[in-house]
């Protein structure tokens, strides 16, 4: 009986992340969506600038790659020319999505394009050498703030989950982590209920999701998963920060 397979929708190519990086977990969480919806002939993902540039090594689905923070742009074309037979996501981490791809994110929620963005949130700019990035905790060592992120003159971290919910054209939110087997679990429905949204036609959805960067955190990869759970966590809190289905329903 087989109990553990390689989902067909990720390439049999080893990973180059670092050990204890999460990129790998959510990167199987996709594929195994895209196994189980049926859809990798008509699935397009952008990749993005970041650790997960070579994500088009992985996934073996059509790949676009998009400048840095574009990828929310690219995807409105691509699903635009062919809504009906192209299914799109973005795979993005948070110096690329909430730094200088802010706006490319904002207005593609505001303009609730039926796209689905996999936003993984390490706190820190990983690829470039741990650099301090727009979701780096207040106090944390980065390469940028040796002595810890100052917010008197580097500013508060962007909370993008509670930030996109204020937006009527965002339709599905929600924040989940893969630092242990139930959250692994839990993160795989929202990224599920994020593509279904999109066949759905329901509008735009993101997911972002905690991940981990040992390396450029500076720790081993099972403190790397503490400390998810003691300080990533507790300043982003996990959950559904909007859907508008369900608000349409509880109306109903
Ligand atoms: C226009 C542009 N500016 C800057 C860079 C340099 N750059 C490459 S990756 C990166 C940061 C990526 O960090 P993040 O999106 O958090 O992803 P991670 O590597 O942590 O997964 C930057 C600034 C670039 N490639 N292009």
């Amino acid at each position: 009986m087989v109990v553990f397979d390689r989902p067909k929708s990720l390439c049999d190519v080893p990973f180059h992340y670092c050990p204890g990086c999460t990129h790998g977990i959510i990167h199987r969480l996709v594929a195994e969506v895209i196994d189980e919806l049926g859809i990798e002939g008509k699935t397009i993902g952008v990749a993005p600038v970041g650790c997960s540039v070579l994500a088009y090594n992985y996934f073996a689905c059509d790949m676009v790659e998009a400048a840095h923070g574009r990828a929310p742009a690219v995807a409105t074309g691509l699903k635009r020319s062919d809504p009906d037979n192209h299914i799109v996501f973005t795979y993005q981490g948070d110096g690329d999505l909430a730094s200088i791809g802010t706006a490319e994110t904002v207005h593609a929620a505001a303009r609730n394009e039926n796209i689905t963005i996999i936003f993984v949130n390490n706190a820190i700019y990983g690829m470039t050498g741990g650099q301090m990035a727009p979701t780096s905790l207040p106090g944390q060592v980065t390469q940028t703030s040796p002595y810890g992120r100052d917010t008197s003159h580097c500013g508060f971290p962007v909370k993008v989950s509670e930030m996109l919910s204020q937006l009527d054209g965002a339709g599905y939110i929600e924040r989940v982590a893969v630092n242990n087997v139930k959250n692994v679990r839990n993160a795989k429905k929202a990224i599920k209920k994020a593509f279904q949204n999109q066949i759905d036609k329901k509008g735009f959805s993101l997911v972002e999701v905690i991940s981990t960067c040992p390396t450029n955190w500076g720790m081993t990869p099972d403190k790397a998963l503490e400390w998810v759970e003691e300080k990533m966590i507790p300043y982003y809190p996990l959950g559904v920060y909007k859907d508008r289905d369900a608000e349409k329903k509880e109306e109903e």
